[in-house]
């Protein structure tokens, strides 16, 4: 084998391997949002965070209230949905909605501080490609509880 053609095989299976592992990290990609990064919302409002990746979390969440995100799931199948959240009242709870079909329910209990920040979890399952992702915050009177960011890593 000449040297050139043995540097073009090398090429190849190179660009082969490359391709395994590009759509091997795709299709086990988590998804992780940024919750101020939302496409609508209804009532929320944005504040600097305290959380460890800084930036911005969503607050003055109160019943009723809601936002949207638009995501691209990768893969049909079931996730475990993260959401990082605090709270210095009772909390109360996020309805998890994709294209308008109820998912999954999150119950958000006090957690000492509004930046005192943990991380939540369920499980749901979710149809593949672009989509609207929705929470519906609900619970008592008064402000319920920040979001952070949440994620969905399939199971
Ligand atoms: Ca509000
Ligand atoms: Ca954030």
């Amino acid at each position: 084998m000449s040297i050139l053609s043995k540097q073009i095989k090398n090429l190849m299976l190179t660009s082969a391997l490359v391709a395994m592992a590009g759509l091997s990290t795709a299709a086990n990609a988590a998804i992780k949002v940024k919750a101020e990064n939302y496409s609508q919302q209804n009532g929320v409002q944005t504040e600097p965070t305290a959380d460890a990746d800084g930036g911005n979390n969503v607050g003055y969440i109160e019943n009723g209230d809601w936002v949207e995100y638009t995501i691209n799931v990768p893969a049909a199948g079931e996730y475990t949905f993260t959401v990082r959240v605090a709270s210095d009242t009772n909390g109360g709870r996020i309805a998890v909605l994709a294209n308008d079909a109820e998912k999954a329910t999150v119950k958000v209990t006090g957690t000492g501080g509004w930046q005192n920040w943990v991380s939540l979890e369920n499980s749901l399952s979710l149809e593949a490609g672009e989509q609207t992702l929705r929470f519906n915050f609900k619970g008592s009177s008064g402000y319920l509880f920040n979001i952070n960011w949440f994620e969905l890593n399939p199971k």
